[in-house]
Parts: structure tokens; C-alpha cells; sequence
């Protein structure tokens, strides 16, 4: 019989009916959750500007931005509840703060420039830290990441092409995009999460083979990701201490970078980042003005409901 630790070293995939030890469940559970809230409470900050987008176009694009999201959400709790975690249960532990999301949404979007910023930086470290996510060792979450990182693809082109596009506009146009990223670069270096040597769950999820590679390794690899695709926006990164070192990497070469104040990481995962109270009082309302229309969807399917199929003998 094939147990869990062979699907492992076969490097195969987990699927939902397969025995797994229940840490494993719990981690991915935990993980995919918080992963999951992200997507939906990361509708927030670029759906402040859904309204005040400057052309039909930018708007048509945004609008389709921020339903990827929801999208994206609802795989996620699909691939949850295949492990035995019910939405109604996901989305109370999101609504009481047991559950987390990702720290980056709990930052304002002052200016148009951050529809741009978060698209390149936020969207860009997300792809960076979900492309290994695709070969993560649970089948639904590994295989709901492929459809999402496609999406994301598009997300952080439109990010790029809309702050190029302010940066190579009106000297205004060109402070504010300056300006956004000034202000999101620190926090989108945050979401790959505390350094390896404070990460108390890389140890186990790498040998689960859910976690490829370390926060750090993620972080470096964006950075050095970031950097060209700044000069080619013609934006400068808030950091002067971003240098080329060719000896890192065993010589393959990568960015040094300033010293990330982790300090302001656990504020914010604590509950003390600047929206993080005005996120969840949003989400919760929403969840409480929708209540209708879970109702509408559950009478509507009692009375649709298909007979129970006779026992095959
Ligand atoms: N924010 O041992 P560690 C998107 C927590 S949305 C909040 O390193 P792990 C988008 C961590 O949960 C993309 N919490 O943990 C949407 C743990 O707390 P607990 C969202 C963080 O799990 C809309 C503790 O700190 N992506 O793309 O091994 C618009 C210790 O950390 C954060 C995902 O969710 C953080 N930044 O690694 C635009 C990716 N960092 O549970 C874009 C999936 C750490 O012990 N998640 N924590 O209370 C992951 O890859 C991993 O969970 C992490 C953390 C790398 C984030």
C-alpha cells in the first residue's frame, strides 16, 4: 500500500482521500485559508478606486482585476473544504481575527499611482511566491494555483503598464507614481513573511513539501526581479543600499539589500497596522449586507434539489 511519506518521496501529489498525517491537514488548512482571505480582503484597496479610474478603459481593466480576485478566493476555499474545512467555518475564523490574511491589505491606497503599485509589486511578489506554490505536494491547492498565478500574470502587466504610463507623463504624474512606490516597496518585501531564521512553520512545510523554497530565497528572487523592471519604469526603489553583488547566490549574483524593519511586519500581523481594523469592519459588513442572498441561494437550491439516486444493486 502507497502511504503518505512514498507520495512524498515519489515527489506525487496528495489528494483528498489519501491518509495524511493531521498536521499536514491543519498546516495546509491554515495556509490556504490565510491565503484564501487574502484574495478576498485584497479586493479592498484597489476597489477604493473603482470608481474614480481616470478612463472607461482603466476602469473595464480594474473591474476585471478585482473579480480575478473574488475568483481566485473561491478556488482557494474550494481547495480548503476538500480538507474538510467548511466556508461558513473559514470565513468566522476570518471574521473573529483566528484566522490571518496577508499583512500587505492592511496598508491605504492613497492615490491612483497605488492602483499601478500594487499591481507590479504586490501582484509581481505574489507570483513570485505562489509559481512554486504549483508544485506544492497537495493536489487541489497545487492545481487551483496554476489557474491563479495565469491570472496574476496579467495583474502585475497591468500594475507595470499603468505606472509606466504615469511615468513617462506629466512631471505630477511621474511624482505620484514615484510616490506610490516609494510607499509599498518595503511592505511588498514583507509578504514572503519574517526571515528563515524566525519562520517557525518553514522547517515542516518544506519537509511536506508544501513550501519549496524559504521566505528568503522568495524575497531575493523578487528583488532581483524588481530592480531592472524599476530602471526600465524609470521609478527609483526606496532603498540605498540595493547594490549588485555578484558573489552571492555561489556566484550566480543577486541584489543586497537594507535592513527590513520586521519590526513593523509584526505590528501589523499583532492587529497595529494602519487598516487593519477598517479592513475586517469592511469585510464583516459585507459578509452581513450578503446575507440575503446566501438565503436566496439555499432556498432556491432546497427547492431545485435533485432526488437522491436510487441504490445501484
Ligand atoms: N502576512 O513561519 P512563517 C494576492 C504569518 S494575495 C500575514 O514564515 P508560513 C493578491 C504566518 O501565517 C496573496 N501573515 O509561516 C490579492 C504565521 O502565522 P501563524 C497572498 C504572515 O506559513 C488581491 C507566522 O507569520 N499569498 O496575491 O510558513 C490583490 C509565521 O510565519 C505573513 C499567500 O497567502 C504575511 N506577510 O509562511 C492583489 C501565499 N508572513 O499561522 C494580490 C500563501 C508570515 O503561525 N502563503 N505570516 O499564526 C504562504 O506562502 C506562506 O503562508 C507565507 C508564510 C510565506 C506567507
Amino acid at each position: 500500500m502507497t502511504t503518505f511519506e512514498d507520495v512524498l518521496a515519489a515527489q506525487d501529489r496528495v489528494e483528498p482521500r489519501d491518509a495524511m498525517p493531521d498536521g499536514y491537514r491543519a498546516t495546509l488548512v491554515r495556509q490556504i485559508a490565510q491565503h484564501a482571505h487574502s484574495e478576498i480582503i485584497g479586493m479592498q484597496p484597489e476597489g477604493a478606486w473603482l470608481t474614480r479610474a481616470p478612463s472607461l478603459r482603466r476602469q473595464a481593466v480594474l473591474l476585471a482585476k478585482v473579480q480575478d480576485e473574488a475568483g481566485h478566493g473561491l478556488y482557494l476555499y474550494a481547495a480548503a473544504e476538500t480538507l474538510g474545512a467548511s466556508r461558513e467555518e473559514l470565513l468566522d475564523a476570518l471574521h473573529t481575527g483566528r484566522q490571518r490574511y496577508s499583512s500587505i491589505f492592511n496598508y491605504p491606497s492613497l492615490t491612483w499611482a497605488d492602483v499601478g503599485a500594487i499591481g507590479w509589486l504586490v501582484d509581481g511578489a505574489a507570483i513570485v511566491n505562489q509559481v512554486p506554490l504549483c508544485r506544492c505536494s497537495y493536489g487541489p491547492y497545487a492545481r487551483a494555483m496554476v489557474r491563479v498565478c495565469k491570472e496574476e500574470s496579467f495583474h502585475q502587466r497591468q500594475g507595470f503598464e499603468l505606472l509606466h504610463t504615469l511615468s513617462h507623463g506629466t512631471p505630477a504624474q511621474h511624482a505620484m507614481a514615484q510616490e506610490a512606490v516609494d510607499r509599498w516597496w518595503w511592505p511588498s518585501l514583507m509578504m514572503f513573511g519574517p526571515p528563515d531564521a524566525d519562520s517557525p512553520h518553514s522547517a515542516q512545510s518544506t519537509a511536506w513539501g508544501i513550501k519549496r523554497f524559504s521566505n528568503d530565497t522568495l524575497r531575493q528572487r523578487f528583488i532581483d526581479q524588481a530592480v531592472p523592471q524599476a530602471e526600465a519604469l524609470g521609478l527609483t526603489l526606496p532603498d540605498p543600499d540595493l547594490r549588485w553583488n555578484a558573489d552571492k547566490d555561489e556566484g550566480r549574483g543577486g541584489y543586497d539589500y537594507g535592513a527590513i524593519d520586521f519590526d513593523e511586519l509584526r505590528a501589523v500581523l499583532r492587529g497595529d497596522g494602519p487598516c487593519n481594523a477598517e479592513r475586517l469592519a469592511h469585510r464583516v459588513a459585507a459578509h452581513e449586507d450578503g446575507a440575503w442572498v446566501r438565503e436566496a441561494a439555499a432556498a432556491y437550491a432546497a427547492k431545485h434539489a435533485r432526488p437522491a439516486r436510487p441504490e445501484v444493486a
